[in-house]
């Protein structure tokens, strides 16, 4: 069944994580107020009014949860640090009991055999840092900076990989453009100083860990396939434009060191001293692919035109559309695995020999199926299906960590979207593994006996 899904014995299997999604105990350890903590107090937010405070209650049961990682046979261990717990207010000397929390974690992952990877920042942006100007303002790139420096002092000696921040787009589009997640901005193009400044604290992180002892450090991107409506000229442009600012806006910085053309322009700072520094290079590119989008030029009359739900405003130069003709997630998400291939060797074409090894950081899918998940293993077995094609096909891809190990805090969709190998009753914490979570685990075990075909 999974046999020719063999990636050879040295590729890395790994599941990952958020620390707002799963941790709870926002009020423990000297954690301070993120952003998240102050956009779910706020009513309309999150669906059914939910919020991080307890989610998976992981902060006092990360034992159990190492135990299910052991058990699922990984490898490596994609989570995040609470910029909260490490520095309360964004500044100044670490919180003891933030980095000890990590420590225990660390340590119990290490003695699993399991290797962290932690992400230094999944979207919980310490809010006294929001109120001075957040993403917007440059001082922050000299706080990740030392936040960065403060992580590399304490965890380098045993963290063998390093992630700097995730979905940068995700962050500009949802937090600062259109208001669907914290800080709930709704600025639409004012909103690209977000993108600029979270590029240039990447490279400062990576630049702030490196001095701090840390190696084998990347960033975690989501990248997937735009594609124009039709073959019209109009479609394509629409769409050709669309994807810069989903996917070359935030790679391209990064492994060419340019803005795709006319972004420049929109950036602060000193933009060409900027990209030198964001440019630094990386031991790995961190790829997060959901689904693709089909996008087309601007009809006018679009009160359809949406992303991941959100209603677009008019006046726009395209249109996302529904895209037709596949099967979808219980959160409406087309399953293609096509594209999955197809934006990897995009990658490979775009940047060639300036592409570092890539990981796929995260890859998942939401559906309520309580145990017997059989639509998640036929998911995750044509995924990984399209990620061996495109192994075999030269992209070079270096280990796949699954979203996610529990479900977990859907951000502005609450709890009621399940991604997780393993289930969790929020009302009693109960954990209980699905199908896919012993498929998977197969799927693993076999693939480390087989010899890779590539
Ligand atoms: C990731 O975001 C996050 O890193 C993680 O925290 C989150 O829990 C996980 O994914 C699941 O959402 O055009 O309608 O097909 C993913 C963000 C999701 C943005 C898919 C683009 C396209 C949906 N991406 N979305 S659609």
């Amino acid at each position: 069944m999974t046999a020719d899904l063999a990636f050879g014995p040295d590729f890395r299997w790994g599941v990952s994580t958020s620390a707002y999604q799963i941790e709870g105990a926002v009020t423990e350890g000297g954690r301070g107020l993120s952003t998240w903590d102050t956009f779910c107090a706020e009513p309309g937010r999150i669906l059914n009014r939910d919020t991080g405070v307890v989610a998976c209650d992981h902060y006092h049961r990360y034992a159990e949860d190492v135990a299910l990682m052991r058990d699922l046979g990984i490898d490596t261990y994609r989570f995040s640090f609470a910029w909260p717990r490490i520095q309360p207010t964004g500044k100044g000397p670490a919180e003891v009991a933030g980095l000890d929390f990590y420590d225990r974690l660390i340590d119990a992952l290490l003695e699993a055999g399991i290797q962290p990877a932690p992400t230094l920042y999944h979207w919980d942006t310490p809010q006294p840092l929001e109120d001075a100007g957040g993403w917007l303002d440059r001082d922050i790139c000299d706080r990740f900076a030392d936040y960065a420096g403060i992580l590399a002092a304490r965890f380098a000696d045993r963290v063998p990989m390093w992630i700097t921040i995730n979905e940068p787009m995700v962050i500009t589009l949802m937090g600062y453009s259109l208001g669907a997640h914290a800080p709930g901005k709704e600025l639409l193009f004012d909103a690209l100083p977000v993108a600029h400044h979270q590029l240039l604290a990447h490279g400062r992180a990576v630049q702030a860990l490196r001095a701090g002892g840390a190696a084998n450090i990347g960033i975690a991107s989501n990248h997937a396939p735009t594609w124009p409506a039709s073959d019209s000229v109009e479609d394509k442009e629409a769409a050709q434009l669309y994807d810069n600012l989903i996917n070359w806006l935030f790679a391209d910085p990064i492994l060419l060191g340019t803005y795709p053309s006319g972004f420049d322009a929109a950036m602060p700072g000193p933009v060409s001293d900027d990209l030198a520094v964001i440019s630094t290079p990386l031991d790995f590119f961190g790829i997060n692919h959901y689904a693709p989008v089909s996008v087309g030029a601007a009809t006018g009359q679009a009160d359809t035109a949406a992303t991941d739900g959100i209603l677009l405003p008019p006046g726009l130069p395209f249109e996302p559309r529904e895209l037709s003709g596949y099967p979808k997630t219980d959160f409406g998400w087309p399953i293609a695995p096509a594209a999955f291939g197809e934006i990897l060797r995009t990658f490979k074409d775009r940047y060639g020999d300036r592409l570092p090894p890539i990981y796929i950081t995260e890859n998942g899918c939401s559906f309520d199926d309580p145990v017997d998940d059989q639509r998640r293993i036929d998911y995750l077995d044509g995924y990984l299906r399209a990620l061996k094609q495109a192994i075999d096909d030269g992209v070079d891809v270096r280990g796949y960590f699954q979203w996610s190990l529990l479900d977990n805090f859907e951000w502005a969709a609450g709890y009621s979207q399940r991604f997780g190998l393993v289930h969790v009753d929020f009302d009693t914490q109960v954990r209980t593994p699905k199908a896919s979570y012993h498929w998977f685990r197969d799927v693993i075990r076999q693939s480390r006996i087989h010899q890779s075909r590539g």
